[in-house]
């Protein structure tokens, strides 16, 4: 089974994280940040991931932090489960509309950490939660979970749409990536042949 359970500890968090790329994307998210909480259960459901996540941060100081080291964690649970990542389709991308908003990702599994971001919300908070976070835990991913990510926001008026569509459109791409490709599942997916 391609899984891992990473903690991570420090003077600004406590962290769990579970995850089962070859899940059903049962979730169980719980970081004291609620939005951020709905976006986790989104990237479990709709990557089919099974995703356990705890988080006892410095939310008195802000959620800068939790938000930051979560994605940390769930790249280095990533890096992890992956192993030597043979057999997995290596790349994926979707378009994904919710409402107003559509947001376009494309990533690739390529143990080259890249984020190419292109998308603006128009509010700085959604409730209480920092628009600017969505950014940081995706450049927290991508730096530990090895991935060369493109996220470009091309429409949406609504910043809840935007943010909760972002994760949907990753998590998709995110879905086919990890696959195992079944016509060539022995096979490391790089002439390299390492990724
Ligand atoms: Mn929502």
């Amino acid at each position: 089974m391609r899984s891992a359970k990473i903690t991570r500890k420090t003077a600004e968090t406590d962290i769990s994280v579970e995850i089962n790329l070859d899940g059903s994307g049962a979730y169980d998210n719980q970081t004291g940040v609620g939005f951020f909480d709905h976006m986790l259960d989104q990237l479990a459901r709709h990557a089919l991931i099974d995703m356990k996540v705890r988080c006892a941060g410095d939310l008195h100081i802000d959620d800068h932090h939790s938000v930051e080291d979560v994605g940390i964690a769930l790249g280095q649970a990533l890096t992890q489960a992956l192993g030597d990542k043979r057999g997995i389709r290596r790349y994926g991308a979707c378009l994904l509309p919710m409402d107003d908003a559509l947001v376009r990702a494309a990533l690739d599994l390529s143990g080259r950490p890249y984020l190419v971001w292109n998308l603006e919300m128009p509010t700085a908070r959604i409730g209480t939660f920092d628009t600017e976070l969505v950014r940081e835990f995706f450049q927290a991913l991508a730096t530990h979970g090895g991935i060369t990510l493109h996220v470009d926001g091309l429409h949406g008026i609504n910043s809840h749409h935007i943010a909760e569509a972002a994760f949907k459109a990753v998590a998709r791409a995110l879905r086919e990536a990890v696959e195992i490709d079944p016509r060539k599942a022995d096979a490391v997916p790089s002439t390299k042949g390492s990724l």
